[in-house]
């Protein structure tokens, strides 16, 4: 039972598991899956609910409206997934009460090897089975879902990409705009020009270290403009503010140093 170093073993806990086809059918995590270099297995609390009516949800205790996952199901789907499971393997709830998913937070999961994800339906889980079970909480963000299965297929798919082999010889994970902390510049494809609109002569002119210096440049630029919070935690270098500097002044803004460094540390 030897999983090979580096690949990646995910457990889903889930009402629904039909839904993991998302990334177990399509596209680069497929490929993944078929490779043996990510393994997605699923356990359904509904095949641990031994009732009539195969129950997996209850009334909240104190009033208020909607069902929570019942502890037993939900409690005996995790025990049985962990007997799977590499020796170890931790418990991660997608919950809105999580902590926030980021770049650090993915890299993390992926160094772990193996975890289970436990995706919740209705209300929410019964505390104990949070206090008992469960390792860690994540959210993807505030905003509010119909259940965990997205969010867990959000792990799934940014923690594959990390693993070696899953995204092929042209991409680099480690070159990824979020990995270098910074928004990802400008793109273009053929043609040159649609509808007047021409792709910057800089990106036409063959000279790749120009390229470079062009694309940096508008990484800091962008990452500048939307995402300041990014750019706090850089200690960003002398010529990196001046190409941010730069960047403002070729777009008719306030380029000056002291509003650059005033932005980044006030956040926004
Ligand atoms: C959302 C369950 C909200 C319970 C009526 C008004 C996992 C998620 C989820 C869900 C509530 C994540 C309420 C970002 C998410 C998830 C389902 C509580 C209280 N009811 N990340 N207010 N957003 N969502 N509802 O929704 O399970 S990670």
């Amino acid at each position: 039972m030897g999983r090979r170093l580096l690949n990646m073993w995910f457990g889903v806990i889930s009402l629904f598991p039909e839904m993991f086809v998302a990334v177990t059918e399509s596209g680069v995590t497929r490929r993944a899956c078929e490779r043996g270099l990510i393994e997605v297995h699923t356990w359904n609390p509904r095949d641990y609910a031994y009732d009539k009516y195969q129950t997996v949800d209850d009334k909240p205790y104190g009033g208020g409206p909607g069902m929570l996952m019942k502890v037993q199901p939900l409690s005996d789907a995790i025990s049985q997934a962990r007997k799977a499971a590499p020796l170890g393997t931790k418990v991660v709830c997608m919950s809105p009460q999580g902590e926030r998913l980021d770049h650090s937070l993915v890299t993390k999961f992926h160094d772990w090897g193996s975890i289970i994800l436990v995706a919740g339906r209705y209300e929410g889980i019964d505390e104990r089975v949070l206090q008992r079970q469960v390792d860690l909480e994540v959210s993807i963000g505030d905003y509010v879902l119909s259940g965990g299965e997205l969010p867990a297929m959000c792990v799934i798919d940014a923690v594959s990409r990390m693993v070696p082999g899953v995204l092929g010889d042209i991409q680099n994970a480690k070159e990824d705009s979020f990995a270098q902390g910074l928004l990802h510049f400008p793109q273009y494809t053929r043609p040159e020009i649609v509808d007047g609109d021409r792709v910057p002569d800089i990106v036409l002119s063959g000279d790749h270290a120009k390229i470079r210096r062009w694309r940096l440049q508008q990484a800091l630029g962008r990452t500048y403009e939307r995402r300041p919070d990014l750019l706090q935690s850089k200690n960003l270098q002398k010529d990196e503010i001046e190409l941010i500097s730069s960047y403002l002044k070729d777009k008719g803004l306030d380029g000056s140093v002291e509003t650059i460094l005033n932005k980044i540390q006030v956040g926004k």
